[in-house]
């Protein structure tokens, strides 16, 4: 091993190796040290984003000793490890979860109590990392927690944006996007100026024939831009394993910088240079489950594609194996299409700088990638057009052909009767300009695909990926149900709750086995636990209704029904169909006499998501949320009855506060249309029922809770192609009782109608591609047979015991343990004491 300290010189090192502080005392010492030197604060000087650093510092250094201990054991084991690659990492706050894994955050409490602090208001100091859009960010955060608690030697990577999703400001019931630079401060990253990686970007092939006469290419010229290593430490919980993400920032070139330039003058200009190399890693892209072709987004998926690999390729070639020997020590898991470039990346590392035959690399290709696939909506599916990969990527581009010629060829052999099959799964489509496939190339490029729920395996069988099944066999597809760290999810997020569990399962075993929670269902008729059961809910509506006022200056009653649906606004997931049916109980409730107004169940309809900068219907549904706030929650003929609240800024803090909050939750997507859906999960683990349609991940929650403790509604997947076309084609009733819901918006009650006449126009006379006339009627019917079940509290509170008992099967520790057998073949790697035996002795 280069660079390590000789023999006779440790017992000198090991004699300062750092110690972890154990007692509150030390912590306090450790706190206090950096405060005043790390951060250069006095005792005149420390408020609580200050005492945040100093903790936040104090913990970062225990966790930092676990890591190297970590990232040396995995490297002297030298098994096969999992590199994750995903465009999104939706961290959310570190510091609790990292009090959480290494321990000792009573230790803290104590601390920082006797310097004059409450460790719950240190936390709350904390920037969220919000490198992501929404659930698949979020999936691959809960991914690295389990992937670290499980002991997978597992990394990720990804990029570091300067920018992570924008933060929302609600200003006049219109969403305005703010810039969220959330560098300023960030103890959870280490730069690694040493490691650097070039990324090349234009230029031209030149193929020619090297000694032995075998004809060889050669990507010349173009521009290059420098990636910079930054990592973060992910703890594991009840675990020393503490795996790396690495996220990859752009730099200017060091030959970039020209001192030519700089010399005759022009030294803005030769700045000017700096900053493009920049941009690359500015910005996260604010869309979910869309995709808008920019050369910029190209440009990133290359330069964090292509350093990756290097890094990877790099340390497989320390080992010194044999090439062949790379799937057996390398798993790359595709998180959706956006990382497709690594495959042609990793054959052009192979046939043109390492020198292996086109098949040999194929084939190692293929063994090594896994791709995991989380929409069908078309508009989500990525395509690049043909010139603009020639232009940024003219090697890569000739791979792609290449790959795709092999392909036909193929299928060509085993369909020879069939030809429109060979156009219909080519990786080119034969448009104007011409453009590339990436789902089908990551398909045909990676051994295994999987879906994020069963119902959404399905389907990709049966739609976007047909002809690959008939291709390749029913055994290439698989599916993972998608899960959810119950660290954060259940711990964190609803302390009391895992706090009461915990003492009737004996022990936060339930933390690291969530199937354990089946032991509840013994407590469901146990008076002191419902009971206690119930004022957690109570005591976290309260929570909630605390920054709700704070953030919105409503008041809302806590004894109410908290109805919630908090996600990305898009049109498949329906957050217009919800405020029509608020739409709908005001008008009834307006009409109801005193007696009538006694038997209603009082409710909060709470909202809350981000809208794409650019998705202008989805900024209307926000804007028509916020207006019937206006109007219903200033009308005193409804009072208590009615709130609507649009909680704005939505994002990982948030949802720690609002999932134990709920009374229903809704997951109301057009059947078909939602892969999965993870926040269903968040809200049932922390006792509260659902409201939602046959889709994504509802229906094996349904199976694993029973249909007794879920309300669905709605149309079947099955049945939406026709029920579209009869809307197009047929003779179609609009809902009556949706008619008069955009009678009330016509006619102005919720402000200027113009406003939202594209949304009523979509449904009446635009086809309502997302049926939400079609399921209006069943919706509406379905939350009054919640009012009802709300006013039988017993019942319902058996009703929330039940559903989490059930919910073991969720946590994405089952997921990671489904990969690794099923897709990856790694096994955990048990951490050692020393991080390697013997190496300290
Ligand atoms: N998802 Br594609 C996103 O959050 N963003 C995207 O761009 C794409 C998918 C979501 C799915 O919509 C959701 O159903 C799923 O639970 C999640 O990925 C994780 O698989």
């Amino acid at each position: 091993v280069e660079a390590s300290i000789p023999e006779p010189q440790r017992a000198a090192w090991n004699k300062y190796a750092p110690k972890p502080f154990e007692s509150a005392e030390e912590f306090e010492r450790e706190t206090v040290k950096h405060i005043e030197t790390t951060l250069a604060r006095s005792l005149y000087n420390c408020d609580e984003l200050a005492a945040y650093g100093g903790t936040a510092l104090a913990f970062r250094d225990r966790l930092v000793i676990d890591w190297n201990k970590t990232q040396q054991n995995q490297t002297f084991a030298d098994q096969k490890r999992v590199y994750y690659l995903s465009l999104e990492f939706l961290m959310g706050r570190a510091l609790d979860n990292a009090m959480l894994n290494v321990g000792h955050k009573e230790t803290a409490k104590q601390g920082l109590s006797d310097l004059g602090f409450r460790v719950e208001d240190i936390i709350t100091q904390e920037h969220d990392a919000a490198l992501g859009n929404g659930g698949l960010g979020r999936l691959a955060a809960c991914f690295l927690d389990s992937l670290a608690s499980l002991n997978y030697p597992a990394w990720g990577y990804g990029l570091r944006y300067r920018y992570g999703i924008f933060k929302q400001e609600i200003i006049d019931g219109y969403q305005v996007e703010v810039p969220d630079y959330w560098l300023d401060f960030n103890p959870w990253e280490f730069a690694r100026h040493d490691i650097t990686v070039d990324i090349q970007f234009y230029g031209h092939v030149n193929k020619y024939q090297d000694d032995e006469g075998k004809m060889v290419c050669s990507w010349e010229g173009g521009e290059i831009v420098q990636a910079v290593a930054f990592d973060v430490p992910i703890p594991g919980y009840g675990t020393p394993t503490t795996n790396n993400l690495r996220l990859w920032a752009s730099k200017a070139a060091s030959g970039e910088f020209d001192f030519q330039k700089f010399n005759s003058g022009e030294y803005e200009s030769s700045v000017a240079d700096q900053q493009r190399a920049e941009t690359i890693s500015a910005v996260l892209y604010p869309n979910d489950n869309l995709e808008r072709g920019k050369e910029l987004r190209l440009k990133q998926q290359y330069f964090w594609c292509a350093a990756s690999l290097y890094d990877i390729v790099r340390r497989f070639k320390k080992s010194k194996r044999p090439w062949k020997d790379f799937p057996n020590q390398v798993a790359i898991q595709l998180n959706d299409t956006h990382p497709t470039l690594a495959i042609p990346e990793l054959q052009r590392i192979l046939i043109d700088q390492e020198g292996l035959d086109w098949d040999e690399a194929w084939s190692i290709v293929q063994k090594t990638f896994g791709y995991t696939n989380h929409t069908v909506l078309p508009e989500a599916l990525e395509k690049w057009s043909v010139p603009l990969i020639q232009h940024l990527l003219p090697r890569h581009l000739q791979i792609i052909y290449d790959i795709n010629l092999n392909f036909l060829q193929y299928v060509e052999r085993n369909n020879p009767k069939d030809r429109d099959l060979l156009g219909r799964v080519s990786i080119i489509e034969e448009s104007n300009p011409k453009m590339v496939r990436m789902a089908y190339l990551a398909v045909i490029g990676s051994h295994k695909v999987n879906g994020v729920a069963e119902l959404h395996s399905d389907l990709i069988k049966t739609t976007i990926f047909k002809d690959f099944v008939k291709i390749y066999g029913p055994d290439k597809f698989a599916n993972v149900t998608n899960g959810i760290t119950p660290r954060r999810w259940l711990h964190q997020a609803n302390p009391r709750l895992s706090e009461l569990i915990a003492s009737k399962l004996g022990g936060y075993g339930f933390l690291k086995d969530l199937t354990l929670l089946h032991k509840l269902e013994a407590y469901v008729d146990d008076k002191d636990f419902r009971k206690e059961f119930q004022e957690i809910k109570y005591a976290n509506k309260v929570r909630l209704a605390r920054h709700i006022k704070e953030v919105t200056g409503v008041s809302v009653n806590p004894s109410a029904l908290f109805d919630i649906q908090v996600k990305r606004i898009h049109e498949y997931k329906r957050q217009q169909l919800n405020i029509f049916g608020v739409i709908h109980r005001y008008l009834a409730i307006k009409k109801m006499s005193p007696e009538e107004k006694k038997k209603m169940t009082p409710r909060v309809s709470i909202f809350g998501g981000k809208a794409a900068p650019g998705y202008w219907m989805a900024k209307t549904v926000i804007h028509l949320i916020n207006e019937v706030g206006r109007v219903v929650n200033a009308d005193k003929d409804v009072g208590d009855l009615l709130k609507v609240i649009f909680v704005e800024d939505y994002n990982v803090s948030k949802a720690e506060i609002i999932c134990p909050a709920s009374d229903i939750s809704e997951h109301i997507s057009t059947a078909g249309t939602e892969a999965s859906g993870t926040s269903n999960m968040k809200f049932v683990l922390n006792g509260g029922l659902i409201i939602g349609t046959c889709d994504g991940a509802n229906i094996e929650i349904t199976r694993e809770i029973g249909e007794n403790n879920i309300f669905l509604f709605g149309n079947l997947a099955e049945d939406v192609d026709e029920l579209r076309h009869a809307h197009l084609y047929g003779n179609f009733q609009l809902d009556k009782e949706l008619e008069s819901v955009f009678d009330a918006i016509r006619s102005g009650m919720f402000g200027d109608a113009g406003q939202f006449s594209a949304l009523v126009n979509g449904i009446v006379e635009h086809g309502d591609y997302y049926l939400v006339s079609d399921d209006f009627a069943s919706y509406c019917k379905t939350h009054d047979m919640i009012d009802e079940a709300y006013k039988d509290q017993e019942e319902w509170v058996t009703k929330c015991i039940t559903a989490v008992a059930r919910m073991g099967f969720f946590s994405s520790d089952r997921c990671i343990d489904e990969y690794a057998e099923m897709i990856w073949n790694v096994e955990p790697l048990q951490p050692k004491a020393d991080g390697v035996d013997g190496a300290n002795g």
